[in-house]
């Protein structure tokens, strides 16, 4: 597959994604979010891969759904043709999403960021959700999953007023797993990912969907997700393993699908 706004490399059991639109910031048009979609669903597919890191350059993981592209559309046209379809099926990936932010992360890119499972920051990355600024609210899931990650109250004030917040603050807020600096977030990135690539493939698929189950159903639902799984998870070779190799004293091996 050919792609022009983003570029796509498997390391291992690990499949890399750069957003790669420098003259935008990395902002995301329809023909950036259709490649990114195919990228995702093709490494997901894979059964090779373990984890997907998905990345931007030093200055911006994503300032945004690009707003030149957006500007002079009607509501009809947002409404009847939505032009980040694309983002669903990020959020629909089995394989686990490691985010690697450095630089902006602002409106949609805080919300593609979201969409992932784990968000690993530099101390250069800011995040912000400051659509206010440009007459509309966020569209990609800023409302909800920024809401549930840091607190309604928080939440509100950097939609309503638009402000950016800093990594550190971010990851005392609990959006991001880790602050690294930046030199060292590409390492740190493929360290986490190839660390969750050598677990057992549908055990790390089942604990992926569990911890989702989390921020879309009642606690009581979610306990009885998550015990079915559990339960389930002793019809794999990969639970004996994992237990033998622990009253072994080895390490397991996993055999990862
Ligand atoms: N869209 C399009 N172009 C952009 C965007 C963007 N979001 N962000 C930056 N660019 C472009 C700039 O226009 C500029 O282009 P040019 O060189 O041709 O003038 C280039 O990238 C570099 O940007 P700046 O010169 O502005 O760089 P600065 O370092 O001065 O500023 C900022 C960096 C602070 C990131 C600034 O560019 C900025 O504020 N960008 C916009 C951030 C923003 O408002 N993002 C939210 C966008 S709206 C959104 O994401 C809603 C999604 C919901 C969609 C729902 C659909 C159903």
């Amino acid at each position: 597959m050919t792609y022009e706004n983003i570029s796509v490399e498997q390391r291992g059991r690990v499949g890399w994604i750069t957003l790669d639109r420098p003259r935008a910031l990395n902002a995301l048009d329809s023909a950036l979010v259709d490649e990114l979609a195919r990228a995702v669903a093709a490494f997901d597919e894979d059964e090779g891969v373990g984890c997907i890191v998905l990345t931007g350059s030093e200055r911006a993981f994503a300032a945004g759904a690009d707003i030149t592209e957006m500007s002079e559309k009607s509501a009809r046209d947002m409404l009847m043709a939505n032009p980040f379809a694309g983002m669903e099926s990020v959020a629909r990936a089995r394989t686990p999403i490691v985010a690697a932010v450095a630089g902006y992360a602002l409106g949609g890119g805080c919300e593609l960021a979201m969409t992932c499972d784990i968000i690993l920051a530099a101390d250069t990355a800011t995040f912000g959700q400051p659509e206010i600024n440009l007459g509309v609210i966020p569209g990609l899931g800023g409302t909800q999953r920024l809401t549930r990650a840091i607190g309604p109250y928080k939440a509100a004030e950097l939609i309503l007023t638009g402000r950016m917040m800093d990594a550190a603050e971010a990851e005392r807020a609990g959006l991001v797993s880790r602050v690294v600096p930046a030199a060292d977030l590409l390492d740190e990135a493929a360290a986490l990912a190839e660390t969750i690539a050598g677990k057992s493939l549908p055990v790390v698929y089942a604990a992926k969907e569990a911890v989702r189950a989390a921020q879309e159903t009642t606690l009581a639902e979610g306990m009885r997700f998550e015990k079915q799984t559990f339960a389930a998870l002793f019809a794999l070779d990969d639970q004996k393993e994992g237990m033998a190799a622990f009253r072994a004293k080895r390490a397991p091996e996993f055999r990862h699908r």
